[in-house]
């Protein structure tokens, strides 16, 4: 028997009140191994009558989740941190599978995937408000409470963890949740909601329709009786979902992607920076949205650093997420054709290729770890998400220009800079615009610290306990205590 078949139905439904149910109409999607091009499986594609059924369960849950008392939401939520470990492998298999990545990678994913529980849970009964001082005739404090029905749309690249990251917080908040994975990826979210019940999660606290962007996702995100959304993915659909949201004045909560630069110094370590950037581009085969897309490198470094750059990217072996090597396929012919499109344009706008550039000439979406000189920062290759791994290298003279090119881009997701000098750091850091820097170093790794955007890399704060604000609102009640009634 092989991997794929202990672990993959053939038919999944959509999960809705602890069922599964197929979409009224019966459409559905195949999703596809993208280290193969072959079908693992049909999964049920929901239109906007099952949205509105997901949507009406979860609000039925509601009242109940609400008022669990926060001690017993925590001990749930820290058990499915627990399930999640115990049927680790099989969800790290399953996400390898369906996305692609390595198989060690996805058990990284998973392993924080449990975190994110573990961690929320021992916030459940920290959720406090404020007594605010407003005289002696009044007495006058807040209360924290969920917003209601919190939806979380997904994306590709990273399923179970983003799961994770943000049905933990909403769920530990007393919010109840529908989900909708990408349509690409939908396998592990869909086990997770599983897990979420064999841990104790009541019937319809949590939901998943799977489908496409439109009719499901946008189904979601216009839906008068959502009362808040976390999406994470591309600036367009983000924007779309704004809009949408706008109609009912739906809070959003948006993660969407960067254009990161990693600046390095001639008295960085340059063997430890070459070894972080490389992690840093090709980790999920660079679709990532915190990846160091664009090295701006001081001149008298350069050719050091792109010849050592270069032969660690040609060292990666590349193939399917079940072998484990360095690199996967990227997750659909989609995200292939891109990268591809975008390896043209670097070509066009007249960037040297130092190594890499195509598509193995094999079955699944797989590409070259590839690697650009000579980028101008106005090209755009060195301005728009190629979401693969591709590395645009950018030469500067002075510290003030570095910092220049760094922040000319519309994203502002992280930057990173690579220095021994320690004010220089700390100077940089003040100046970089972005929701993350990193220094000497690359990723957060860790759930406690805060995530996300300046400029159009988003609105909100994912990870840490910043994340709480996007599942609690407050109120403030005030007493009248004066006894002549005044
Ligand atoms: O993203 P979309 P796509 C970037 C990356 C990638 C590009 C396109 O550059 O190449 O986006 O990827 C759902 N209403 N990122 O097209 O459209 C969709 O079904 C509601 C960066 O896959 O943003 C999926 O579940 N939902 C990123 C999710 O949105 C809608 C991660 C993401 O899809 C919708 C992924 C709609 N109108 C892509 N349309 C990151 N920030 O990490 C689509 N969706």
């Amino acid at each position: 028997m092989t991997i794929s078949d202990r672990l993959v139905r053939d038919t999944y439904g959509l999960y809705i009140g602890g069922k599964w149910m197929s979409a009224v109409d019966g459409e559905h999607l195949l999703t596809i191994n993208p280290a193969t091009e072959k079908p693992l499986a049909e999964v049920a594609a929901a239109q906007a009558t099952d949205v509105d059924r997901a949507v009406e369960v979860a609000r039925e849950a509601y009242p109940a989740w609400r008022d669990t008392s926060p001690d017993e939401r925590g001990r749930i939520i820290y058990r499915i941190g627990q399930l999640i470990r115990e049927y680790g492998d099989e969800l790290a298999a399953l996400e390898s599978l369906d996305q692609g990545k390595p198989l060690s990678q996805a058990e990284s994913d998973i392993e924080s995937a449990a975190r994110y529980f573990e961690y929320y849970a021992g916030a459940a009964d920290k959720v406090e408000g404020r007594s605010i001082p407003v005289g002696s005739k009044q007495v006058d404090f807040t209360v924290r409470e969920p917003y209601g029905v919190s939806v979380q749309i997904t994306p590709w690249n990273f399923p179970a963890n983003l799961f994770a990251r943000g049905v933990a917080p909403a769920l530990v908040a007393g919010n109840t949740t529908v989900i909708k994975p990408a349509e690409q990826t939908p396998l592990s979210t869909l086990r997770l909601a599983e897990i979420c019940a064999e841990a104790g999660i009541p019937d319809g606290v949590v939901n998943v329709v799977t489908g496409f962007g439109k009719p499901t996702g946008s189904a979601l995100t216009s839906h008068p009786d959502v009362d808040t959304i976390t999406f994470t993915g591309s600036v367009p659909t983000g924007q779309a979902i704004m809009k949408q949201a706008a109609n009912n004045v739906t809070p959003v909560t948006l993660e969407l992607g960067g254009k990161n630069p990693a600046i390095v110094f001639p008295d960085a370590d340059l063997d430890k920076t070459t070894n972080w950037i490389a992690r840093a581009i090709f980790t999920n085969s660079g679709q990532v949205c915190s990846a160091a897309d664009r090295v701006v490198i001081h001149e008298d470094v350069h050719d050091e650093f792109v010849s050592r750059f270069v032969d660690c990217a040609e060292s990666y072996e590349i193939g399917p997420g079940a072998q484990d090597l360095d690199m996967g396929p990227l997750a659909s012919a989609d995200q292939l054709e891109k990268v591809l499109r975008y390896i043209e344009i670097g070509h066009k706008e007249g960037a040297t290729l130092a190594t890499g550039g195509n598509a193995l000439d094999r079955d699944g979406f797989f590409v070259e770890p590839t690697v650009f000189t000579d980028v101008e920062n106005d090209m755009r290759i060195a301005q728009e998400e190629i979401f693969g791994p591709v590395l645009t290298v950018i030469p500067f003279t002075t510290e003030s220009e570095a910092l220049e090119i760094a922040n000319d881009v519309e994203y502002g997701l992280v930057s990173g800079i690579f220095t021994d000098d320690i004010k220089r750091a700390h100077r940089f850091a003040q100046r970089l615009e972005a929701g993350n820097v990193y220094i000497n170093k690359w990723f957060g790794d860790t759930n406690q610290t805060p995530f996300g955007g300046y400029k159009k890399s988003g609105i909100g704060r994912e990870k840490g306990l910043d994340a709480l604000e996007s599942y609690l609102q407050t109120k403030n009640i005030a007493v009248n205590i004066a006894d002549d009634d005044e």
